[in-house]
């Protein structure tokens, strides 16, 4: 999907815009196959070590994830996309749908940002008093939790719920029209928030999402995402796609190229590269990751 030409000004007036129905079940499903895999294979795990003692074989996606989180919050252990490194996240990066939409704000020429995750928020009711910086993410701007190199980026955000999220499930809110505003002065304390004396003073969208929905923000565009009082999981991506070239603001993490018209050559398809560059920024690090908050 491309967007129009007013979506694209809207999106650059407001850093922010919902391309409603921009994915289909096909574009998803095949990252909810993988997860449930996932599950599975980590709930049998610890039912063996007697961290759990039901596996909630028979409840659907939306509800094992919290059943099994309430039981040992170790189900949540290496849930992410740069330590799974499954074959379907990693096409799920490169699918052409999203590119197609990306290229409309960005270019032909595109990257990968490397600061990229899979939230799976459970119910709160659930959470007990762990992750709630992660799973309910304070007031920030993504340029906020990159280096300060990567202010001058242009560096978008696209949050896809990977179904529906609704404003009981603690889906994004943001506030539209921070663009020109810029970087906003982050704290660390809280988890990496805007400093309430520079906090705009708008009022926040509440961006409800059917499943295929996706948000669109730029990286000054303030957003929080609030707890899941629904008795459902709360799942998303959240990841980052830039012009090639431009610093990503994580040097210590590796960005790769998802589509290149001058040279097909550089993108990148192969998952083993992918998984392998990944390896090697844990085996051997160097660069900087972090936030920018003080
Ligand atoms: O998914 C969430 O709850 C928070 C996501 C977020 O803060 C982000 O995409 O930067």
């Amino acid at each position: 999907m491309k967007l129009t030409t007013q979506q694209i000004e809207t999106f650059n007036r407001d850093g922010f815009f919902i391309a409603r129905g921009a994915l289909l079940e096909s574009d998803l499903q095949p990252v909810i196959d993988e997860l449930n895999e996932l599950i599975e294979t980590r709930a049998n795990i610890l039912f063996t070590e007697g961290k759990i003692d039901n596996l909630h074989k028979e409840a659907p996606f939306e509800k094992r994830y919290g059943l099994l989180f309430a039981q040992s919050k170790e189900i949540g252990d290496g849930l992410d996309i740069m330590h799974y490194r499954g074959k379907s996240i990693f096409e799920f990066l490169i699918n052409k749908n999203l590119l197609e939409l990306m290229e409309s704000l960005l270019g032909p020429e595109l990257v990968c940002n490397p600061i990229q995750h899979i939230r799976a928020k459970p119910p709160q009711n659930m959470e007990g008093s762990t992750g709630v910086s992660f799973h309910n993410a304070p007031w920030h701007q993504d340029a906020g939790v990159m280096m300060e190199e990567g202010e001058a980026s242009n560096i978008i955000t696209v949050w896809i719920p990977i179904g529906d999220a609704t404003q009981e499930m603690g889906c994004m809110e943001v506030i539209p029209g921070i663009v020109e505003t810029g970087y906003l002065r982050h704290l660390k304390e809280g988890g990496t928030t805007i400093d309430p004396s520079f906090m705009p003073k708008s009022t926040p969208v509440v961006a409800e999402c059917a499943k295929g929905d996706i948000v669109l923000m730029s990286r000054f565009t303030p957003h929080r995402s609030t707890p899941n009082y629904s008795d459902k999981c709360r799942w998303s991506l959240d990841l980052l796609y830039q012009p090639t070239g431009q610093h990503t603001g994580r040097t210590g993490h590796p960005e790769f190229i998802v589509r290149s018209h001058t040279n097909p050559n550089s993108e990148m398809h192969s998952h083993e590269n992918w998984c392998e560059l990944w390896e090697d920024a844990f085996d051997n690090p160097k660069g900087y990751v972090g936030h920018r908050s003080v």
